[in-house]
């Protein structure tokens, strides 16, 4: 009974119009909006969502991959007869000249196909974030610029990098497998990959304070096997690490011989600070890399046709995710 006359003691209290409660009910009316609204954008998954980074050269099938993830394979229009045999063209695209990005989902256990339908299913999904950049060489540093998130971002056209504070969990790295091997297609795409994996060695290696950032695993997606010129995955890989060792000696040469290596105090540069993989070591091979805890691999595959396909390169993304 007793508990009943405070109850009733109280509601008759907080119903009089006393100064207390009205300074109380305002303060609640005020603050209930502010703290809700922080707790919503704190909590909401949108902002933190993993992301996946794909780059390339320009031409090498980035756009035209991401469309493959986000609307699946194009079934056949309607009107089209069904006995015709030509294989299906790919959504057309033209040369990227900003940065898009998509949200997919994969299953909780990283195997589910881009051509499911999750929703349909009932499968718990991972939502992640796809982002497509553009390759052409004067637009490459917007894609770079998601690899070093500590510096803030100083061109006013990239501000789209300081958006999503996802994690970068993966990068999957494009490239024409049949460009390859013409002339200057080797030498090109080596060159952009160089940038991208000396990026995340510097963000690996650079790192003050006892924490290193999570690494960022990197996959090289050999595309445009469908066509008979592209080279295998393992002749890609070998070709590029002999590129990229080239490469890294004719810069390091460069460097040398300007001076600025010697004296380079610039971002407290060391020794061998623009030397990619094991210092001083003879030969390149990508698994010089895990050194600095990235880990590269090389699957091939193609955006179109009927060859191996994009469904490794969406496995390898889920099971990062
Ligand atoms: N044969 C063949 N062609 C492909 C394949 N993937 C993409 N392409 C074609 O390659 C061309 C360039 O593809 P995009 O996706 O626009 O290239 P991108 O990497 O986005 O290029 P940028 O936006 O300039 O960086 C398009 O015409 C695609 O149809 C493939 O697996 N096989
Ligand atoms: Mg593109």
């Amino acid at each position: 009974m007793a508990a009943l006359d405070t109850l009733k003691a109280f509601f008759e209290a907080s119903l009089k119009p006393s100064p207390t409660v009205f300074v109380i009910g305002f303060a609640f009316v005020l603050l209930f909006p502010i703290l809700l609204h922080f707790l919503v954008t704190q909590k909401s998954a949108y902002t933190t969502l993993p992301s996946v980074l794909l780059v390339g050269p320009s031409g090498a099938g980035k756009t035209a991959l991401l469309t493959l993830f986000e609307r699946g394979p194009l079934a056949p229009a309607p009107s089209e007869k069904p006995t015709s045999t030509a294989p299906a063209s790919p959504t057309p695209t033209h040369t990227s000249q900003a940065p898009a990005a998509v949200e997919l989902a994969v299953s909780s256990d990283g195997t589910s196909s881009f051509r499911d339908d999750l929703d349909a299913t009932g499968t718990t999904a991972k939502r992640f974030l796809l982002i497509d950049t553009p390759g052409h060489a004067k637009l490459r540093r917007l894609a770079l610029s998601h690899l070093s998130p500590a510096k803030p971002s100083t061109s006013p056209t990239s501000s789209y990098s300081a958006t999503p504070k996802s994690k970068l969990k993966g990068l999957v790295f494009v490239l024409d497998a049949a460009a390859l091997a013409d002339g200057d297609g080797l030498p090109a795409t080596a060159a952009y990959l160089y940038d991208v994996l000396l990026a995340l060695q510097k963000r690996a290696s650079g790192a003050k304070g006892s924490k290193p950032p999570p690494a960022i695993p990197v996959l090289i997606a050999a595309n445009k096997l469908d066509l008979f010129t592209a080279l295998p995955a393992a002749l890609v890989k070998s070709n590029l690490e002999a590129e990229l060792g080239r490469i890294r000696k004719t810069r390091s040469r460069g460097l040398l011989d300007s001076g600025v290596g010697a004296d380079d105090d610039v971002a407290g540069a060391g020794e061998g600070d623009d030397w990619l993989g094991e210092y001083g070591s003879d030969k390149f091979s990508f698994k010089q890399m895990l050194e600095f805890d990235i880990e590269v691999e090389v699957i091939g595959g193609s955006v179109v046709g009927d060859g191996p396909g994009a469904d490794r390169w969406w496995k390898w993304i889920g099971q990062r995710i």
